[in-house]
């Protein structure tokens, strides 16, 4: 559990003060590099050490993205231009197959290695679903480190962090072990592939005080709680908390950089291990699919796993009278029917009286519904104004 240690020294406040006071980048990072410097190192104060290293990270990070973007052009060699439905960059050690991988299911040219760290830079490949297309973006290899040891490492983050899902394609041999490699990397760039089940939520209030309303139990006591929000500047605020929380959970929450990113794990090489995604899915408790991209195994249910871990759907929209369009819009699971006349045009979205719907959504074809009607894939959308 994490504890704010209250026998911090004086210089130690003072730069805490500083750093949560600090209006730009570059301020933040150098006064909570001063923070971190001024915490005594004792075990008492690890937790929160490494946390704040971690904040530092992050915030590095930020700065350097922000420059790339001032220096325009999007930045080096690094970045990917987007095309098609979405982006999905392919992440695995060395040797896992990536490059094999975007030369079986694409057109795309990239080499294959016979040793390691064979790609260099990200290659961008096409893959079909139906009538839809995914981008699938080879990458250099994650490793052990690769986030603080590399420049390479934070570019790989941020393409991940621009990109709308990952692949993570593990040997099938070593799966396991590249599993918690990947997981830690990302981790440390800030990075999720685990949907927050939000366990905390903090809405600043203008007065009050500091208000916590739990429906589970915290490990850490009540004057804690207050005591970390005040310690981060928050004096009024409605503390909501289900479940298990630690004192870290609540830093967390207030930190709220995680980003999450839509994955699909894929077990390469399993000509060479037949049983690799049954140990993977006993040991790991996940979701995983065991392909070949050398022997071609498996590769045609690629782009549908890719569609469905993405939580996508298409939706084709149609004028009165007229024939659906040939080309859907893509959006995410859970869109309302206001979310597609929003995107066609303003106006349909301002003057939006109903609209019908033909295909999974509705019981009959033609339903009349209401803006906050929920879409499903393949459905057909025709808005009708005032
Ligand atoms: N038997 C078998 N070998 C494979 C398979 N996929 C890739 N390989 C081999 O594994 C080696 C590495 O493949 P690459 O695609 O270059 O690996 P990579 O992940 O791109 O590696 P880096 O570019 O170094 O990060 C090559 O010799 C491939 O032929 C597979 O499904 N089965
Ligand atoms: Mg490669």
């Amino acid at each position: 559990m994490l504890s704010l240690p209250a026998n911090l020294p004086p210089q130690s406040r003072a730069a805490e003060r500083k750093y949560i006071e600090a209006k730009t980048l570059p301020e933040k990072i150098k006064y909570l590099q001063e923070f971190i410097s001024t915490i005594p190192e004792h075990k008492g104060n690890e937790h929160m050490r490494r946390y704040l290293r971690r904040r530092l990270a992050l915030l590095k990070d930020e700065l350097e993205t922000q420059k790339k973007r001032k220096a325009g052009s999007g930045g080096g060699g690094f970045s990917v231009k987007k095309e098609g439905a979405a982006q999905i960059i392919i992440l695995g050690m060395t040797g896992a197959g990536k490059s094999a991988l975007l030369s079986a299911v694409t057109n795309a040219k990239t080499e294959i290695g016979t040793h390691s760290f064979t790609t260099k830079e990200p290659i961008p490949g096409m893959l079909r679903y139906e009538d839809i297309q995914f981008q699938l973006v080879d990458t250099p290899a994650i490793f052990e480190g690769v986030y603080y040891g590399s420049s390479w490492g934070s570019q790989l983050m941020s393409i991940v962090r621009n990109a709308d899902g990952i692949i993570l394609l593990l040997d099938g041999r070593d799966a396991g072990n590249q599993y918690k490699v990947i997981i830690k990397e990302l981790g440390l760039a800030g990075i999720t592939i685990d949907k927050k089940i939000r366990k905390i939520e903090i809405e600043k209030t203008t007065g009050g005080g500091i208000q916590i309303a739990c429906t589970g139990r915290i490990q850490c006591r009540v004057e804690e709680v207050d005591k970390t929000l005040k310690e981060a500047g928050v004096r009024n605020a409605i503390v909501r908390i289900w479940g298990d929380a630690s004192q870290e959970d609540i830093l967390e929450a207030m930190d709220q950089t995680k980003t999450f990113k839509a994955s699909l794990i894929l077990l390469n090489k399993i000509d060479l291990c037949p049983k690799a995604l049954s140990d993977f899915s006993a040991t790991e408790k996940r979701e995983a699919l065991g392909i070949s991209a050398t022997n071609k195994q498996n590769l045609e249910k690629i782009s549908s796993a890719i569609f469905k871990s993405l939580g996508l759907l298409r939706v084709y929209t149609k004028e009165v009278g007229g024939e659906p369009a040939n080309k859907p819009i893509i959006m995410r699971e859970g869109a309302k029917v206001l979310d597609v006349a929003k995107i066609i045009h303003s106006h349909l979205y301002k003057n939006f009286k109903y609209a019908r719907v033909w295909g999974k959504s509705v019981n009959y074809k033609g339903e009349r519904v209401g803006p906050d009607h929920e879409l499903m894939d393949k459905d057909i959308v025709e808005v009708r104004i005032k």
